[in-house]
């Protein structure tokens, strides 16, 4: 078979963020990628390379923030989007329409899940600090933590039971089953209270998420540095006073 071209993975270098999603599905494919922006300029990396492709000085279709994925001169932004167009690729979805329809409904509602808790840090405006929204923060966050991720692990745990309790679609692990995996240790790093309150909920997730951990790619991955650990730059960020 021929060597597949590499892919070019931009997202911001120092966090995980929303690119983690698809830097756990490029890892399970043992796809061959740059991650980007954390090349090194005389690599061709660096974040503005990465600018390039947002103030349009690149070809294809524009993006509106990053994460996106570069395959040839196919340019392909939403995190949800890429993970469609990778995983049928690399064995990581059934081929059947149904499920693959059903994987991005899923994704699609983890990506839901993923703006909320960026929601908690940032409930007012994007362009502010943290600081400067605190009090509004607390007060989003207590309704969060209460409601929605009860509501949100709830959904996915009867996802999970209703196709046997071993894997989120299909027969095998696909995308998705890695994307819990990303949702599930993002939460746990920022908000463990919550995550220990609803622990009884947690059982068949928490038995999925150590499955993927131990898959032979992602044990890899996840001990390298390319790895970045969760910071308070990231979309799960722990602040204690937060974790209610
Ligand atoms: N729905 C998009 C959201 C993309 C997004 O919000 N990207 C962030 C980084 S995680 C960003 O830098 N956005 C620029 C902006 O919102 O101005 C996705 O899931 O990929």
């Amino acid at each position: 078979m021929p060597a597949r071209r590499r892919y070019q993975l931009y997202y911001w270098p120092g966090i995980q963020g929303r690119g983690e999603f698809v830097r756990l599905t490029l890892e399970e494919a043992g796809a061959p990628y740059d991650d980007v922006a954390r090349l090194r300029p005389s690599e061709g990396g660096g974040v503005p390379t990465l600018m390039k492709f947002l103030d349009g000085e690149e070809g294809g279709m524009l993006p509106f923030g990053p994460p996106f994925l570069k395959d040839g001169r196919l340019v392909i932004a939403q995190t949800a989007n890429i993970l469609q167009y990778l995983a049928p690729r690399h064995g990581l979805v059934p081929a059947a329409e149904a499920a693959r329809v059903g994987a991005h409904q899923l994704q699609l509602t983890i990506a839901d899940l993923v703006a909320e808790v960026h929601d908690t840090h940032h409930p007012i405006a994007v362009s502010l600090y943290y600081e400067d929204q605190k009090p509004e923060a607390l007060r989003r966050t207590s309704h969060f933590v209460k409601e929605r991720i009860p509501k949100f692990i709830g959904y996915f745990d009867s996802v999970l039971d209703r196709n046997g309790g071993k894997y989120l679609i299909g027969r095998k692990s696909s995308y998705v089953d890695l994307s819990l995996f990303q949702l599930l240790s993002g939460l746990d790093y920022a908000f463990p209270k919550a995550m220990k309150r609803i622990a009884r909920k947690l059982g068949r997730l928490r038995d999925l998420q150590a499955r993927v951990a131990a898959r032979s790619r992602i044990a890899a991955y996840l001990a390298s540095e390319r790895r970045i650990p969760f910071n308070e730059d990231g979309i799960f960020r722990h602040y204690p006073e937060l974790d209610l």
